[in-house]
């Protein structure tokens, strides 16, 4: 059941072309005029906007586009995921800090997210372009029950609830490059880092980094990713509130975590081959400076992709260089 202050958010938002009276909140809230009353004053703090006129009653006019966690907590439906969360203005990185808690023994489903990073990186220490507050840079803290070698399943996981999102909100199919990349109309809009701690065979803790460009302007995209990415904005011409972007992948995320937990990853891979980028095409790869061709023809459960190689021969590959274009 959604609290008091999202059901209001809602019915004003579904409003917000009329006005809407104190006492017709009160009514569908099921709550007195007053705690109406209070509820706006509390919206306006949070940057919300109305417009208020004496009996007429009041009208929805701005949602804030800024993130703050309390009004990321509104519209959670989660048992874990995002029960914590920190916000921050800026910050190195969300993934070096998430990493932190961890280690300091956060419990499951603590999220850091920040508006603008300094240092926002990417695998092998290669930098996310994240130092403005135009995209959702955030990480989220798993404990998972799975040995070591299924951790990259959870970049493929993540993958997967990336898909649904951007489609939900977008409308639009983007797809999944093997292994960390979503790419709209063949452009890298989101990417993802999951970095994972283990001993004895079993994972202590996942991080799980989650970089989505939301709301940049074509300009605003400089070099060297100036032709290599894109935003949700960009394809759609449309602005999103981050805010919402942000629920959606938690709310999303855990349904599918908790089920992968249960049901293990094969309904994660059917979904993630089903968008998979140049799936069935013929690619070149090296291993150890030796250039291969092969088709890409299916991904393992352990998250490798694998190719038939000209001989005919399966091959899987970890960390091999693949020549996507
Ligand atoms: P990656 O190593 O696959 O991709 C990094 C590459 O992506 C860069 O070398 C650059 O070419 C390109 N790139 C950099 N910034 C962007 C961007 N904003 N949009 C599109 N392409 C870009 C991908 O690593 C994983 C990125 C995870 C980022 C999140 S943000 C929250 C968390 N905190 C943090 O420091 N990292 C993660």
């Amino acid at each position: 059941m959604s609290s008091t202050r999202e059901q209001l958010i809602k019915l004003l938002s579904h409003h917000a072309n009329t006005f809407v009276s104190g006492q017709w909140l009160s009514d569908q809230l099921s709550i007195s005029r007053t705690a109406v009353w209070k509820q706006i004053k509390q919206l306006v703090e949070d940057g919300y906007r109305f417009e208020s006129v004496p009996n007429k009653g009041y009208r929805l006019t701005y949602i804030p586009d800024k993130v703050s966690k309390n009004t990321v907590y509104w519209g959670l439906k989660t048992k874990s995921i995002g029960k914590k969360i920190e916000h921050y203005d800026q910050i190195e990185s969300t993934q070096t800090l998430a990493i932190k808690r961890a280690q300091e023994g956060c419990d499951e489903g603590l999220v850091i997210i920040a508006e603008k990073q300094t240092a926002g990186r990417g695998r092998r220490a290669r930098h996310w372009d994240s130092n403005h507050d135009k995209g959702v840079w955030l990480s989220l803290v798993l404990r998972p029950d799975i040995i070591p070698i299924q951790s990259p399943q959870l970049t493929l996981l993540t993958a997967t609830v990336l898909l649904d999102v951007i489609e939900e909100i977008t409308q639009l199919k983007p797809e999944v490059k093997w292994p960390n990349d979503i790419l709209i109309n063949g452009k890298k809009v989101a990417g993802i880092l999951t970095q994972a701690q283990a001993e004895h065979d079993q994972v202590h803790y996942a991080v799980i980094g989650i970089g989505l460009n939301v709301n940049q302007e074509k300009n605003e995209l400089t070099d060297p990713i100036k032709h290599s990415a894109t935003s949700l904005k960009i394809e759609t011409s449309k602005s999103n509130s981050k805010q919402l972007v942000i629920q959606t992948i938690l709310n999303r995320f855990e349904e599918v975590y908790f089920n992968y937990l249960k049901d293990g990853f094969k309904s994660i891979k059917t979904k993630w081959l089903k968008s998979a980028y140049r799936l069935g095409e013929r690619l070149e790869y090296s291993i150890n400076d030796e250039v291969k061709s092969g088709v890409f023809i299916d991904l393992s459960d352990d998250g490798c992709l694998i190719i038939e190689n000209d001989d005919r021969m399966q091959e899987k590959l970890y960390t091999a260089k693949i020549h996507w274009f």
